[in-house]
């Protein structure tokens, strides 16, 4: 699984408008309108304002990554909600975000990164929601995807939850990974087809959801593609840019913006009717 690091996150505030005004270009749907979508319930489903979220810096494994902390703490504010990093890091941090009242709390380590809603003590967990949130995104930009033909890069965590998901809305999806065991292992229990050659496939597939870590070859990107690829770093070549018609990619932005309001839809919704589980 690839980790943040200080250079991927340094910009991400500075981006969050113009990553929502392309997102709205692209998907037809804001942060929020997404967010929604990928958590299975509708804007007017839901009051994000003002709902209180601490965010708590982890020193385990690698450490803290600068801005992270205070990226997740801007992405949710965009959201309508009134979002602060708290100063102690880990437990104390987490004692600190209670004590001052936070609804939901972000907390990552190297491994997971998780969302906890602390009135009920469910939690949303950043791989789910990311799939769930570059679903939504090519779903959006693809107008649909029932009866469509999809290709997933990786069938690792992402991966894995993106091809679920679609497969359940009607695509029929095919699965590539580098551990060709490991995409056989997936169509046992989902019904995808397995790709042998990535190139092979890319070259034919008009929608691609792209959650593997590797380089993408533009040679082999089909000319107007829709990629949604929250991969990092970023996996495209000029190339590859050129020939795609739609690129959706963010290192941050979508998954948080999924994780806090699905997690805010534990506790928050007006209907309690539409909210998917983690
Ligand atoms: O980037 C990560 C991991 N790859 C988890 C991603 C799960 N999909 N973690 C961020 C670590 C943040 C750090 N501990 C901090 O600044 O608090």
């Amino acid at each position: 699984m690839t980790r943040l690091t200080d250079g991927m996150v340094k910009d991400i505030i500075r981006s969050l408008d113009s990553a929502n005004e392309m997102l709205i270009a692209l998907t037809g749907m804001d942060t929020v309108e997404l967010a929604c979508d990928a958590a299975g319930i509708t804007k007017d489903m839901i009051d994000l304002d003002g709902i209180k979220v601490g965010i708590v810096p982890v020193t385990s494994g690698k450490g803290i990554i600068t801005k992270f902390s205070e990226s997740v703490a801007e992405i949710v504010r965009r959201l309508g909600m009134e979002a602060s990093v708290t100063q102690a890091a880990d437990v104390t941090g987490l004692a600190e975000a209670l004590s001052a009242g936070a609804e939901i709390v972000f907390m990552a380590d190297d491994v997971t990164f998780m969302a906890i809603n602390t009135k009920n003590g469910r939690f949303s967990n950043n791989s789910y929601c990311t799939a769930a949130g570059y679903v939504s995104a090519l779903k959006g930009a693809a107008g649909g995807l029932d009866g469509k033909e999809v290709l997933v890069l990786g069938a690792g965590r992402v991966g894995a939850i993106a091809a679920r998901m679609m497969t359940g809305m009607g695509a029929a999806v095919t699965v590539y990974d580098i551990d060709e065991e490991r995409a056989r292992a997936l169509s046992e229990s989902i019904p995808v087809k397995v790709a042998a050659d990535v190139n092979a496939a890319l070259i034919v597939h008009d929608l691609v959801l792209n959650a593997a870590p590797g380089a993408i070859d533009g040679r082999f990107v089909k000319e107007g593609a829709i990629i949604s690829s929250p991969g990092i770093p970023f996996p495209f070549d000029g190339l590859g840019i050129k020939r795609a018609g739609t690129i959706i990619n963010d290192p941050l932005d979508i998954g948080v913006a999924v994780m806090a309001v699905q997690c805010a839809s534990f506790s928050r919704l007006r209907r309690q009717d539409a909210a998917h589980g983690t």
